[in-house]
């Protein structure tokens, strides 16, 4: 059984990936519209990954005697300066979402909630991958920096998925 104090990090966890898939979508929008075709599927795959992760939490909470509320949501940005400043907007974001995971964690230790910690694991192995290719993505996009053929390659790189895990 979930504790109140556990229940509401949960369900403002789920909030957070949600706001996470709404960005990465309106992310993937603008790179569809300014012709980058695989960075566009790359951040719809991304947002998809996001919407898996705030489902996993609503089904955990439900499991454990809790009552997840699906969350409303403000819509996010609809233009962006560059390729770049979406990947860092990705890290940045990315670093908060670790930050609040780390934050949940801590709470099941002093809870001894052991079953949540189990299964908030499973977020941090991912927090450390998904960071880490955003900031390999940002040294590749500054090393690239406006050189389009450059870009070109990068994007078709992104659409064949070789920089995705
Ligand atoms: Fe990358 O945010 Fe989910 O966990």
């Amino acid at each position: 059984m979930l504790s109140k104090t556990i229940e509401e990090k949960l369900q403002s966890q789920i909030h957070k990936e949600a706001s996470s898939s709404q960005l990465y979508l309106a992310m993937a929008c603008w790179a569809d519209v300014k012709g980058f075709p695989g960075v566009a599927n790359f951040l719809y795959t991304h947002s998809d990954e996001e919407r898996e992760h705030m489902l996993k939490l609503i089904k955990f909470v439900n499991e454990r005697g809790g009552h997840a509320t699906v969350p409303s949501l403000e819509s996010p940005a609809k233009n962006f300066d560059s390729l770049a400043s979406v990947f860092k907007s990705i890290l940045e974001h990315e670093i908060l979402v670790t930050e609040s995971i780390n934050d949940i964690i801590t709470d099941c230790l002093k809870e001894n909630d052991h079953t949540t910690n189990n299964f908030m694991q499973w977020y941090i192995s991912e927090q450390m991958e998904e960071e880490s290719l955003a900031r390999s993505i940002i040294d590749k996009l500054e090393m690239i920096g406006s050189d389009t053929s450059s870009l070109y390659l990068f994007d078709k790189e992104l659409a064949t998925g070789h920089e995705a895990h």
